[in-house]
């Protein structure tokens, strides 16, 4: 029997160990997808803290619940190590590591080619390997491929290797690991075969493609048309302003369309680890192959440049209040990089709280699920949204509008109020000024009936 129909079967009947590299926000609800699917799931994660807290049946992820986690470790399901020997018992190995740029904004794939080395040296006869981590297209034939043939190994005969991009929305209520299409694309059709295999064991809908190469362009697509997209509405929110136009009026109504058009909206820049990276993936790739990938430029210059723009916005408010940013007081209203999470990495409000005190404001912060930030060694606690703060401040900055933050108290107590995400559109206008991040604010809230 082949090595590809033994692993196939091992798949099937479950007899197959699967590993997974990387227990984070994208490994740790894959393996618990894999136990749950009835095979033995041996996690590998470099951080002791990490691997001691899930062998205790505890989660580290919020979409992960304990419960999940403590359920397959005592079913024997589910074990973590960070002894990289215990790999060698695995028949099928799925790499979730980080993929960051680095200072000059290159990929750095240090984590990448760590794990592919770690994994080649414990790899045996009939082993599947599947890198997930969001990277360049050809990573997974010029980076991983060669820890494997350079040991003598025939890639789709004793060695199978795919990419498979993770599309996990961290905080989604709708969509997680199992729900959401993934796409798979071996080095060659056998690797597909068995990736493919193995994916459906315990995901919905999996997606085959022809090769690595497609696979991570998928996901770069993905995040490249959000980036641009993103970066119109940011344009349009600029252009608006110019015109003295509500830029949200003119996207709700564009919204009405029932086909050609999809709602996105602009804010004070985009966060996270995704969407302000991943494109830069391609663009240093195509930069190698001498082609500059202007969208993708131009979309980075106008997304980073919003934190600035959010800024002279602010400065023009307190300028008509006769105030300067120099020895203003100004409280920050979410800091997270999106709303309803806890994640600051890349939040465009720390590039608004930097910039603010560089010009000599006294900032502050609220963010319910951020209690603390720290940034070039210094450290910001989230202050009460009392009226007391809200009134103490010479502008409210609105920078991420968490669900669960009370705006009407916000246009309440403070006197002025920017507004970057249209939080306040709901309230009843009552003692601040509120502008809007473009045009008159005229829309942004409602007057007192
Ligand atoms: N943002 C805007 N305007 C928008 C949408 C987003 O300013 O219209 C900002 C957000 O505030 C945030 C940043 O862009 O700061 C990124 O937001 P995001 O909604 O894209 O959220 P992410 O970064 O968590 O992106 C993830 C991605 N998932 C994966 O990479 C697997 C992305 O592909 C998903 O499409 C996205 O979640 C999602 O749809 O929520």
């Amino acid at each position: 029997m082949s090595s590809r129909d033994l692993l196939l079967r091992k798949i099937q009947d479950r007899s197959a160990t699967v590993a997974v590299v990387g227990l984070g926000y994208v490994g740790l609800p894959l393996a618990m997808e894999f136990a749950k699917a009835g095979f033995r799931v041996i996690g590998f994660d470099v951080s002791q803290r990490v691997v001691d807290l899930l062998n205790k049946g505890e989660s580290h992820i919020q979409d992960v619940p304990a419960a999940d986690v403590a359920d397959m470790v005592s079913r024997g399901r589910f074990v973590a190590s960070t002894d990289d020997a215990i790999l060698a018992d695995a028949d099928a190995i799925s790499i979730a590591v980080p993929t960051p740029l680095g200072k000059t904004r290159d990929p750095d794939m240090s984590y990448v080619q760590a794990a592919a080395s770690t994994v080649a040296k414990h790899s045996h006869d009939g082993l599947l390997v599947v890198l997930e981590s969001t990277t360049y297209p050809g990573t997974t034939r010029e980076v991983i491929q060669p820890a494997f043939t350079d040991r003598g190994c025939v890639i789709g005969k004793d060695i199978f290797l795919a990419f498979s991009p993770e599309r996990v929305d961290p905080g989604n209520p709708v969509y997680h690991t199992k729900n959401t299409p993934k796409v798979v694309g071996g080095i060659t059709p056998a690797c597909t075969d068995v990736a493919v295999a193995l994916y459906e064991s315990c995901i919905d809908t999996v997606v085959r493609v022809s090769s690595t190469e497609t696979a991570e362009l998928v996901k770069l697509l993905e995040n490249t048309f959000r980036s641009v997209n993103i970066a119109m509405a940011n344009e349009m929110a600029i252009v608006c302003d110019k015109l003295g136009v509500d830029v949200w009026e003119v996207i709700d109504a564009a919204a009405t369309k029932p086909f050609g058009f999809m709602k996105f909206t602009p804010g004070p820049g985009i966060g996270g680890h995704c969407i302000p990276l991943d494109p830069h993936y391609l663009a240093w790739k195509m930069r190698g192959l001498n082609y500059k990938t202007r969208f993708i430029d131009l979309a980075g210059e106008v997304n980073t440049a919003m934190p600035a723009y959010v800024v002279t916005k602010v400065a023009h408010a307190l300028n008509e209040e006769r105030k300067a940013v120099n020895g203003s007081r100004a409280l920050i209203v979410g800091v997270a990089y999106k709303r309803d999470i806890d994640d600051v990495r890349e939040s465009p409000a720390l590039d608004v709280i930097r910039l603010l005190e560089a010009d000599g404001a006294d900032v502050v912060y609220h963010d319910p699920y951020v209690s603390m930030i720290r940034e070039d060694n210094h450290e910001w606690y989230s202050v009460e949204l009392t009226a007391q703060e809200l009134a103490r401040a010479d502008v409210v900055v609105i920078v991420t509008d968490h669900k669960s933050i009370d705006f009407q108290r916000v246009v309440d107590h403070a006197s002025l109020v920017v507004d970057t995400r249209n939080a306040t559109a709901k309230t009843i206008r009552t003692q601040a000024r509120i502008v809007s991040l473009s045009g008159s604010s005229e829309h942004a809230a409602r007057k007192p009936v």
